[in-house]
C-alpha cells in the first residue's frame, strides 16, 4: 500500500494548523474523506437530485436507482442476504436506538434481561437504560479483565432464559479490543437471545460478514468508514425486521393510511420514514468502493505497523510512565490507542499537541462506565487510519515528550 499516494486522495490532509501540517490522529471520532466520496455527493446534487421513490419522471427514477444501488452495495459489503436487510439511518446511534425502541414496543417485557458490556460507547448503553426505565427491563454488563478483554466466563451467570438481548461492540472505541463476537453470539443464541453488534469501530478496519459474526443486528456509521456524516446502516435479519414495529411514522414507510387505520411497508421501507439522505447513501457507497479498492488486508497490515511503532516509541521514550490501555499489539488490538502519561492531564496533552498540529482526542470518549471501571477520569486517544504514516506516529511521540517536559512535575 502506497500511503503517500493514498494521502493525495484526502484533500484535508494538505491543511496546516498553527503553522504546522495537520497530523490527523482522531479517525475513531470521524475519518477524513477521499475526493471520490466528496465528488460522489456533489455529482448527485449536480446531476441526479430528486426525491426517490416518489416521482414517475426519469430524474426521480435515476435518484431511486442510485439510492437503491447504494443499499445493494452495503448489502454486499456486509455479506447480507439481500438489500431488504439494510436500513439507512443517520449512524450507529440511530441504528441501535431503532433496535431498542422497536424491540421495546411489544417484543420485550418487564423482567426480560438485556446484557451489554462495560466497554460500550454510550450509544450501546443509553438506549437500553431507557428501556429499563420505561419497561422494567433488567440491564447487566459483562466486565473486562486487566488486559481490557471481556470476561466471557461471566456469560454463564448473565445468560439465562430471561436474557433476550446481548448488545456488544465488535471493537472498543477506547481499548481497541477486538471482541469475540462469534463466541458471544453462539452463547447468546443458546438461550434464545438476540445479538446486537455495534460495528462502528469494526467496519472501518476489517471486512464484515454478518452471518459469520452470528449477529442478528449490526450497526455502523458512514462517517467513520471514509463516508459522509449523517448516514449509517442498521442491518437486521429480515425475519426479525419483518416482525418488529417501526419507530417513526410518516411518508414512504406506509402501505395504506386511512383515518381509522394504518398499515406499514415491508422492511427496510417501514424503518425509513420521510425523505432519506440520498446523497449520504451514495457517498457511503463511494467510500466502501474506496476501501474495497485499497483492500482490507493492506489496510490492516499498514495499521499494524503504525500500532507497533506507537508501542515501540512508548516503551523507548516513556517506559512505565506511559500506559497504553487495551490488549497488547499484534492480535486483538485495533488501531485505537488510548493512553495515560503520568503526571499530565489528558486535556493538557491534547492542547499542547494541537499547537504542534497533532489532532488527538482526550476525554471520556462517550464511555463513562468504562472510565469508572478503569478508575481514570479521562484518557488521551490517538486513532490512526490508512492515511497516517509512521512519521506521523513519531511526531505524536515527539510532541508527547515536549508535553511531559512542560507539564509533568
Ligand atoms: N459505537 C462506537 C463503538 C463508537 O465508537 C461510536 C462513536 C458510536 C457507537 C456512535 O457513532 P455515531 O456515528 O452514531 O456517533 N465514537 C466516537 C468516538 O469514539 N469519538 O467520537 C465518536
Amino acid at each position: 500500500m502506497n500511503v503517500e499516494k493514498i494521502r493525495e486522495d484526502f484533500p484535508i490532509l494538505q491543511r496546516s494548523f498553527h503553522g504546522k501540517p495537520l497530523v490527523y490522529l482522531d479517525s475513531a471520532a470521524t475519518s477524513q474523506k477521499p475526493t471520490a466520496v466528496i465528488e460522489a455527493e456533489s455529482t448527485f446534487y449536480r446531476e441526479q437530485n430528486a426525491n426517490p421513490h416518489r416521482g414517475v419522471y426519469a430524474l426521480s427514477e435515476e435518484a431511486t436507482e442510485a439510492y437503491e444501488g447504494a443499499r445493494a452495495h452495503v448489502a454486499r459489503f456486509l455479506r447480507a442476504s439481500g438489500p431488504e436487510e439494510v436500513v439507512f439511518v443517520r449512524g450507529t446511534t440511530e441504528a441501535i436506538n431503532t433496535v431498542a425502541t422497536s424491540l421495546g414496543r411489544g417484543l420485550l417485557h418487564k423482567g426480560d434481561r438485556v446484557v451489554s458490556t462495560v466497554m460500550e460507547h454510550h450509544s450501546n448503553i443509553v438506549p437500553w437504560h431507557m428501556l429499563r426505565g420505561e419497561q422494567g427491563i433488567e440491564l447487566e454488563f459483562i466486565d473486562i479483565d486487566e488486559h481490557g478483554r471481556l470476561r466471557l466466563e461471566e456469560l454463564d451467570r448473565l445468560l439465562t432464559k430471561n436474557t433476550k438481548v446481548v448488545a456488544v461492540t465488535a471493537v472498543s472505541n477506547v481499548l481497541g479490543t477486538v471482541n469475540k463476537v462469534r463466541e458471544i453470539a453462539d452463547r447468546a443464541h443458546e438461550v434464545g437471545a438476540l445479538v446486537v453488534v455495534d460495528g462502528a469501530q469494526a467496519a472501518p478496519h476489517k471486512p464484515v460478514d454478518v452471518g459469520a459474526l452470528g449477529a442478528d443486528f449490526f450497526a455502523f456509521s458512514g462517517h467513520k468508514t471514509l463516508g459522509p456524516t449523517g448516514i449509517g446502516v442498521l442491518w437486521g435479519r429480515h425475519e426479525l425486521l419483518e416482525k418488529m414495529p417501526p419507530c417513526e411514522g410518516g411518508g414512504e414507510m406506509i402501505r395504506e393510511v386511512h383515518l381509522d387505520r394504518v398499515s406499514y411497508r415491508e422492511p427496510p421501507g417501514k424503518f425509513e420514514a420521510g425523505t432519506p439522505n440520498v446523497a449520504g447513501a451514495i457517498g457511503l457507497s463511494a467510500a466502501l468502493s474506496y476501501l474495497e479498492k485499497v483492500g482490507y488486508d493492506s489496510i490492516a497490515a499498514h495499521e499494524h505497523r503504525l500500532v507497533q511503532r506507537a508501542y515501540d516509541r512508548a516503551a523507548e521514550q516513556f517506559g512505565e510512565r506511559l500506559t497504553i490501555y487495551g490488549p497488547p499489539p499484534n492480535g486483538d488490538h485495533e488501531a485505537v490507542l488510548s493512553f495515560a502519561l503520568k503526571g499530565v492531564h489528558p486535556h493538557d496533552i491534547a492542547s499542547l499537541l494541537d499547537a504542534d498540529g497533532v489532532a488527538i482526542r482526550s476525554g471520556h470518549h462517550c464511555a463513562q462506565p468504562l472510565m469508572e471501571r478503569l478508575g481514570v477520569p479521562a484518557l488521551s486517544r490517538a486513532s490512526p487510519y490508512l492515511y497516517n504514516t509512521e512519521g506521523e506516529i513519531d511526531q505524536l511521540f515527539d510532541s508527547l515528550v515536549r508535553a511531559e517536559k512542560v507539564f509533568a512535575r
